[in-house]
């Protein structure tokens, strides 16, 4: 069976998907249950039926685009990713998993291949932390990895709680539904851009993901004392402004000292209260993001930041919280899968390189229900979460080939 890609076909669709956005193009803004993501979700059905798949959505709005396989009784073979965008980000992140799921499965179809274990496509809701604070909602809950309870009461910046915003954007059902049985899925594969610049730099044109990095979240809240910027002298403040730039020096060095370049971290969020040219800061918010793909070396930058907040604590008279909102695990990706993706890559005489994702993604916590792997494609510069992230399209094609390759190997 050699299978073809239909190349213009997926271009073409993932350009119409990036039409779907509150930002002008090239930029890509699309937030999860609003407008612009409920617009691409009906016409991704439209596809996905087209494609004579039989579609569901969960009460959190996970879509399944299921090609019934001959054993229905199987587990099936899963693959996908998600469509929601962080704001002023690109069109490839995500929507090259789920369309290239796609593109896979028609190819398949096209080449009169018959599933014995069904194929299905999955779009997974939230991916991104932008409206609820936490990434993976959707993964996490399929998983069982954030319990309904925790879930219900996650807010978004306007106040409205994940119970109000999915009903509200039609998908109403119990949470604790969403959660899938062990064995629903036999193996899982994510076929997504590599966010960083390896493949492009060693030109390799695919990745084959062996293991997924750790993510941890939290929201660090310094209280100081404000003031008016002219009368409080210096050595009479509690400035938290002062005293977050401490505490984020200090992250930062943590990350750079632990001997492994694995570590990473980011303060991606600062919210300075009250926010005003000649006002003493009272309160700042820093958002924090620390990876590693060694666990114990992550949750030691961890440690390191309770320190300095401590420290800081004593030495400014200020007062800090920590609010942990995930502490992940990391992945390991499933040896068969991984061979069964070197493999496609051998037939079609694409080189590939085993490596690490130092992002996050939905396959962090599939891997916790089932054997799940991912295949990467280069993306320009290895920019991304920017609107010139970008893939060309005979990466993505490529990408795609090996996935349906990988997807007809696990599901005969
Ligand atoms: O942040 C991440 O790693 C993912 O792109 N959401
Ligand atoms: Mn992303
Ligand atoms: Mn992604």
């Amino acid at each position: 069976m050699t299978l073809k890609i239909d190349t213009a076909r997926l271009t073409d669709e993932l350009q119409v998907l990036a039409a779907f956005s509150d930002v002008p193009s090239p930029a890509v803004t699309r937030v999860v249950f609003s407008d612009q993501d409920l617009r691409a979700r009906a016409w991704l059905r439209s596809l996905y039926s087209e494609a004579g798949l039989d579609v569901r959505e969960d009460a959190v709005g996970n879509t399944f685009a299921r090609w019934q396989g001959s054993d229905p009784s199987l587990g099936a073979v899963g693959t996908g990713s998600h469509t929601d965008a962080i704001p002023h980000s690109g069109m490839y992140d995500g929507t090259v998993g789920v369309l290239g799921g796609l593109e896979a499965i028609r190819a398949l179809q096209r080449s009169g291949f018959q599933p014995r274990r069904s194929i299905e496509l999955l779009m997974f809701t939230s991916e991104e932390p932008t409206r609820f604070g936490i990434g993976c909602l959707g993964s996490r809950l399929l998983c069982g990895s954030l319990s309904p309870e925790s879930a219900a009461i996650l807010k978004d910046s306007e106040g409205m709680s994940l119970e109000e915003v999915r009903a509200a954007a039609g998908f109403p059902g119990q949470l604790d539904s969403v959660a899938l049985k062990l064995g629903y899925y036999s193996a899982f594969v994510e076929l997504h851009i590599e966010q960083g610049p390896l493949l492009e730099r060693r030109e390799v044109p695919i990745g084959v993901v062996t293991a997924i990095a750790a993510p941890a979240s939290m929201m660090v809240t310094v209280h100081g004392e404000g003031g008016h910027a002219g009368a409080v002298l210096m050595p009479y403040r509690k400035d938290a402004l002062m005293a977050a730039a401490e505490i984020s020096l200090a992250v930062e060095a943590a990350a750079r000292t632990t001997g492994a370049i694995d570590s990473v971290a980011t303060i991606g969020l600062c919210d300075v209260f009250p926010g005003a040219i000649n006002s003493i800061p009272s309160r700042v918010r820093l958002g924090l993001d620390i990876r590693d793909i060694d666990a114990d070396r992550r949750d030691r930058i961890i440690a390191d930041l309770e320190r300095s907040c401590r420290d800081v604590e004593t030495r400014r008279g200020v007062r800090t919280e920590i609010q942990t909102i995930n502490r992940d695990l990391p992945a390991t990706c499933d040896p068969t899968i991984v061979s069964a993706a070197g493999a496609a890559c051998d037939k079609y005489g694409l080189s590939y390189d085993r490596m690490v994702s130092r992002a996050y993604h939905d396959s962090l916590f599939m891997s916790r229900i089932c054997p799940t792997a991912m295949v990467f494609i280069p993306c320009r510069a290895g920019v991304s979460h920017r609107p010139d992230e970008y893939s060309t399209p005979e990466a993505i094609a490529q990408g795609t080939l090996v996935l349906a390759e990988t997807l007809a190997a696990l599901a005969a």
